[in-house]
């Protein structure tokens, strides 16, 4: 019953061995500073300069800090208690870093919902974090969360308190929130784990990364120092706040860390972006690569002043040479490539690198402790610059999910390095070129899509024999989503299908892109194949058929 219990909950633990602790440590790479600790500093040093900036809200330093602080303490006046996991599901709004930031004054810790989630997602993570509080905004992008909220609510027991960013209806406004700030801890230990963040998930539901105030920290530092974040910065949130790449790469969480200005854009296209980047003097973002080329498309035309973008980074999906020629001519400003990943690793290039460097490779690694393996098949280094298997271990990527025995036996090997399912090549001075993945999931524009995941949902139809989905290269996405179906009875059309995902209550981007009928899997297999096989089979027959480019 008491699910919610502080003494059932599973503890959070950070997920380095004690050696590497000390090697991180005395290497300088963890300092021992916290999110809340940095935030004070910072609004002690600069009270009065801008912080966030999110829609018509303008906040400095100072009046984030005791906005943060009003949340937290107002949190814990409702009953909430250090320790407790509060699933945050909000916009791009200067309400998602004060939300934040009041978390982590209280002790307690978020764990990052994307807005795109719908009940499946936000529900799984609820149990998995075992969550007591949500906090969502009212509305965001067309979708009303107060209604999610009470379909949580009615369905999750445990889940206790309900908070909304706007009006709450009959749910507590996160403005309205208030408690005496003496009643907040002390500065967590910067050794614990301060949030969770989601995995992009190859198989099935997302996966929780505890990171902690230490590892986060000097990663968001040392990004800083590569990206040349500093004071002067006004960094661009364009992509969902919740995203490891605007949160710390170098993100908001970089520009916060250099006192610097925090623009929340609430969308993620040239005409909401555009005129804020005129008005704010944007010097930095963070885009995906179909966005980055629209934005490259609309620029030259554009009636808007961009000449203060200095840095246009890319990340999140493969950019190609190509179309980082086309980012670079279409903006006119520096492209930074960036090849992340929530677990942790973060490769950057330099913004001195070449141009064939920036053109055509992902970057390398942020520290130099940062472990690169690139293996074949059986576990074995490939010759240099062969493509091959990336696995890394290093001072900020984690060695293992929170609560998932299965996932970490197959993400993690015995000595601590992270599978990361991506295939790279690595180049002389350690640049790494991307050419594809392992794994059975769908890269589409930046958004992770478990193709298992869509095949249960498939699957629980009672029209649908079986189903597999498989990622198909897109000029515009990168990669769509497209499901092969074997149907049986009364034949649904494709159309029914996609309503059906959407209708099991899943983000929108997971919903098939296409709907292929097929007679039949594995007409040329003999015996048993894996699930893996199969998908690689029926797409490459697909796209011969097609004609498509692979
Ligand atoms: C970022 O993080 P996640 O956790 O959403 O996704 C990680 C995966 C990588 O394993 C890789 O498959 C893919 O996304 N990816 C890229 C890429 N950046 C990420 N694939 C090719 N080229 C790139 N530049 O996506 C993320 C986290 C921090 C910073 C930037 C991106």
């Amino acid at each position: 019953m008491h699910s919610n219990d502080a003494h059932a909950r599973l503890p959070l633990a950070q997920t380095w061995p004690a050696a590497r602790v000390a090697r991180y440590r005395a290497a300088g790479y963890w300092r021992g500073e916290t999110l809340p600790g940095l935030l004070r500093a910072r609004a002690e040093a600069h009270p009065d300069d801008l912080a966030v900036i999110g829609g018509e809200v303008r906040l400095t330093y100072a009046q984030l800090w005791q906005y943060a602080g009003r949340i937290g303490a107002g949190l814990l006046a409702r009953g909430l208690r250090p320790g407790d996991r509060v699933v945050v599901q909000l916009g791009n709004t200067a309400d998602f870093i004060a939300v934040v930031f009041g978390l982590f004054r209280a002790g307690l810790i978020p764990v990052y919902a994307l807005p795109a989630h719908r009940f499946t997602e936000v529900s799984h993570v609820l149990d998995k974090a075992q969550a007591n509080a949500y906090i969502a905004s009212a509305q965001y992008e067309g979708f009303d969360y107060r209604t999610l909220a009470r379909e949580l609510q009615a369905a999750r027991p445990a889940l206790q308190h309900v908070l909304i960013s706007g009006d709450g209806e009959e749910f507590t406004s996160v403005a309205s929130l208030d408690g005496d700030t003496a009643t907040l801890p002390p500065d967590p230990d910067p050794q614990s784990v301060a949030f969770l963040q989601l995995s992009g998930g190859s198989t099935g539901l997302s996966k929780l990364i505890p990171r902690t105030h230490d590892d986060y920290l000097y990663s968001v530092r040392a990004s800083n120092e590569i990206c040349a974040i500093n004071r002067s910065t006004v960094y661009m949130v364009a992509l969902p706040a919740a995203h490891n790449f605007p949160m710390s790469s170098p993100g908001f969480l970089g520009a916060l860390y250099a006192g610097a200005r925090v623009v929340l854009s609430a969308g993620p296209g040239p005409d909401v972006a555009f005129p804020l980047i005129a008005r704010e003097q944007v010097t930095c973002v963070g885009l995906v690569p179909p966005l980055a080329l629209l934005w490259a498309q609309a620029a030259p035309t554009s009636a808007h002043d961009l000449s203060s973008l200095k840095v246009m980074q890319v990340g999140g999906a493969k950019l190609v040479p190509e179309a980082a020629r086309r980012v670079v001519d279409g903006l006119g400003c520096q492209l930074q490539q960036v090849f992340g990943m929530a677990e942790g690793l973060v490769n950057y290039t330099r913004l001195h690198d070449a141009e064939d460097i920036v053109l055509g490779t992902q970057g390398r690694p942020i520290s130099p402790d940062d472990e690169v393996l690139v293996l074949d098949d059986h576990g074995h280094p490939v010759a240099p610059g062969e493509v091959g298997h990336l696995l890394t271990r290093g001072p900020y990527t984690i060695g293992a999910y929170h609560n998932d025995p299965g996932a970490n036996a197959r993400s993690f090997t015995e000595d601590g390095f992270y599978r990361t399912g991506d295939r790279v090549q690595q180049l002389p001075g350690g640049y790494l070129v991307v050419q594809g993945r392992a794994g059975d999931h769908i890269n589409r524009a930046g958004e992770k899509i478990s193709a298992e995941e869509i095949e249960d949902h498939l699957l629980a139809h009672s029209a649908v024999f079986d189903a597999a989905v498989v990622s198909i290269p897109d000029p515009y996405l990168g990669e769509r989503s497209c499901a092969f179906v074997i149907a049986q009875g009364e034949a649904p059309t494709a159309a029914q299908l996609k309503a059906w995902v959407r209708g099991r209550g899943v983000a929108a981007f997971k919903v098939p892109d296409q709907v292929v009928f097929v007679p039949a899997f594995g007409t040329t297999a003999v015996g048993k194949i894996s699930r893996r096989e199969l998908r690689a089979q029926l797409r490459d027959h697909h796209l011969q058929q097609t004609g498509e480019p692979r």
